[in-house]
């Protein structure tokens, strides 16, 4: 990184509105028990997190509440929450409601891409089936603690095959569907995983995607693999390799609805989900059972005030953190109904997410900026085609949300009665820590409003002091909370290095932040070389590196551009091994290349062949100077009296190529 401030900590001056919930008496009680319950929070955080460990199910309860040391001179850091109770999470999840009086409430509702595309389970139904797939998995050996690999569309089997490693104390690795070959056998590879759960194929957007065949690819290299275990999702037919594959349903046919859970530690890991950083690969973030859960449950709760006819859509994927804590553990602890929608949001019509949400009678609904943008940019005539009237809550999380989507979002689908939780978390905390509460904060279009309960956040200058008001700086957590992820798979270190060192003795979590003069925090997007493209997390060097990775290249640069729908894109600069000439067709190969390397989300906008990158004299590449060029900001290019040959700098400004279209 060069040494000039990152865009992440410019405070665009705006006026900033507000959006009163409620006023009167009702609400000033509901403001004073709101304030207490945070002091509480704060002032016995002990206290106050074992209590909230009532909300789940214990085999044992625990008597011993959060507990941690962050050293980051010693370093050592480390975490646990309820270290001696004994629980499994999916008997919260499952057995709970199927055992009581939700046995026939609806657990899952599946929407495929087609219409007549339904499948309903209820939580009875939900639980024996996790029970079938569970005891296929210890048919093929699986036991405690081995780490399982699911990659698969999103499909009822998803939400089971995670919650039958659950059952039997097995690591689930979920690996989103969009993700390559290449991408899936690195995961497969660092968790050393057993068995792979897939399907023969997706659907979306009217194509097919080949899973079954990557899943081919990946595993042609990926030696700890002994089981492939195929869900018949579609009616594409697959070659499957004797004895490794088998199908889905022949093994889950003949076996028992009863798989007894799996006694676990409160602080047995429940998965690994790998996320992008600033450096190398991803790394695999690592979550417990007990505190994961208990937190999952509680924001899934009080972030959108769930009641118990709820119709719950959240979005994404289960291939994300918010697909795994906001599809699966957070909704399912809490009994609700969750509709699960494969296809793509605008097929076959731009109306497609509302027909949905009208259709089923959806209540509350979770998506993404960029899918809001997306939505908003074919117009209001497509929700207005629809009966949106049973919505009374609205979600959004994954980046910052513009102003202007806020508003379409909040005037056009929610009428002006829905509040919307602007929720900012990451893969790292598990679950949400700073969200506005329905009915208790003034709503303000682009801001999360507080730290939820237990949850203290600093804003800190680069030299470690606190930012004044409207003062940007790096967010920070000063305390821990139940669900922080406990270290990175096999990596303790660059778990320490990463979150811990910037500013030692507190968590840094890598984005930019300021307080308004309310004491309201505004996200401000990363400040890392980590770059958000619709919501999607994408390390600038990971991308580079599977650049270099081509024979063909010699350097890469990646830099995050402005993009009106997905809020960042990326723009490639490359210089080439010699005697390689740039051609329009190898611009296409090194694309084609991404998408294979790491998956359709990493390729670049647009790919600049340049001679030579601009650096300073000591060999770091200027990335603010390729930003500016390719942003066409060439007014602004700054100092450039640092550059080793400032000549760079003008070709890159004949060369540079527009964006692809
Ligand atoms: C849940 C998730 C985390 C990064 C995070 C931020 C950005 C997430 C918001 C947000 C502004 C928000 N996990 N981010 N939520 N930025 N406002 N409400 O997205 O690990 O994939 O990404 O996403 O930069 O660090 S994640």
């Amino acid at each position: 990184m060069d040494a000039t401030p990152s865009a992440a900590i410019e405070i665009l001056a705006h006026e900033i509105e507000r959006f009163p919930q409620n006023t009167g008496s009702e609400h000033d009680d509901r403001l004073k028990a709101y304030q207490a319950e945070v002091e509480q929070s704060l002032a016995d955080p002990n206290a106050y997190w074992l209590n909230q460990a009532n909300r789940i199910e214990w085999m044992r309860p625990p008597t011993q509440s959060l507990t941690y040391e962050w050293n980051t001179e010693k370093r050592i850091i480390s975490h646990t929450c309820y270290a001696d109770g004994i629980l499994n999470a999916t008997t919260s999840c499952l057995d709970r409601h199927a055992n009581g009086e939700r046995s026939e409430k609806t657990a899952i509702i599946w929407q495929g891409e087609e219409s007549a595309d339904v499948r309903r389970y209820t939580y009875t139904e939900l639980r024996d089936e996790v029970c079938r797939c569970a005891n296929v998995l210890k048919r093929l050996g699986a036991k405690k603690g081995d780490r399982i690999a699911i990659y698969l569309p999103l499909i009822p089997e998803a939400i089971i095959a995670m919650l039958a490693c659950a059952r039997i104390g097995a690591i689930h690795t979920v690996v989103f569907g969009g993700f390559s070959a290449e991408s899936l056998r690195d995961r497969i590879n660092n968790a050393e995983a057993r068995i792979l759960i897939t399907a023969n194929a997706g659907r979306r957007n009217g194509k097919v995607i080949p899973l079954k065949t990557w899943a081919d690819e990946a595993l042609r290299d990926a030696p700890t693999i002994a089981h492939v275990v195929v869900v018949r999702s579609t009616s594409d037919a697959v070659p499957m390799t004797s004895p490794r594959d088998h199908w889905y349903s022949d093994l889950t046919s003949n076996e028992s609805t009863i798989c007894e859970p799996e006694p676990m530690n409160a602080e047995d890991p429940l998965f690994i989900l790998y996320t992008s950083g600033s450096t190398g690969k991803p790394k695999g973030v690592l979550h417990t059972t007990g505190g994961y859960l208990v937190q999952a449950a509680l924001s899934h709760e009080r972030v959108f005030g769930m009641r118990e006819d709820d119709v719950y859509w959240c979005t994404a994927d289960v291939g994300w953190i918010t697909g795994h804590t906001y599809v699966v553990y957070g909704p399912l602890a809490n009994g609700s109904t969750v509709l699960l929608y494969e296809g793509g949001p605008t097929y076959p019509n731009p109306g497609r997410t509302w027909d949905i949400c009208d259709t089923h009678r959806v209540t509350v609904f979770y998506t993404a900026p960029t899918l809001i943008r997306l939505l908003m940019s074919h117009g209001d005539e497509w929700p207005s085609t629809f009966n949106l009237s049973t919505l009374r809550m609205l979600g959004c999380v994954g980046e910052p949300i513009n102003p202007e989507a806020w508003r379409w979002y909040f005037d056009i689908i929610g009428k002006k009665r829905c509040p919307i939780m602007d929720t900012w978390w990451q893969t790292e905390t598990g679950s949400i820590l700073i969200s506005p509460l329905a009915g208790i904060h003034d709503l303000k279009p682009g801001s999360a409003l507080r730290p939820f309960f237990g949850i203290e956040a600093a804003i800190l200058k680069p030299d470690g002091s606190v930012c004044g008001t409207k003062e940007g700086g790096a967010l920070c957590l000063t305390r821990p909370w139940p669900g922080i992820t406990r270290t990175l798979w096999g990596d303790h270190e660059k778990f320490i290095d990463t979150y811990f060192t910037a500013n030692p003795n507190v968590y840094t979590a890598g984005d930019g932040c300021y307080r308004d003069e309310d004491g309201d925090l505004w996200i401000l997007g990363r400040l890392d070389d980590v770059v958000n493209v619709a919501g999607h997390r994408i390390g600038t060097a990971e991308v580079e590196s599977a650049l270099v990775n081509h024979d063909t290249v010699a350097e890469a640069a990646i830099v995050p551009i402005r993009d009106p729908i997905k809020g960042q894109a990326l723009a490639a600069f490359v210089t080439l091994m010699d005697g390689v000439t740039a051609t329009p067709d190898l611009k296409q190969q090194l694309l084609l290349h991404v998408r294979t390397s790491i998956g359709p989300i990493a390729v670049p906008a647009s790919l600049t062949f340049a001679p030579a990158l601009p650096k300073t004299r000591s060999g770091k590449i200027m990335r603010r100077i390729l930003r500016a060029i390719a942003e066409g900001n060439t007014n602004d290019l700054g100092d450039v009296s640092t550059l080793a040959d400032p000549g760079v700098v003008d070709t890159l400004l004949r060369l540079k190529e527009p964006r692809n279209s």
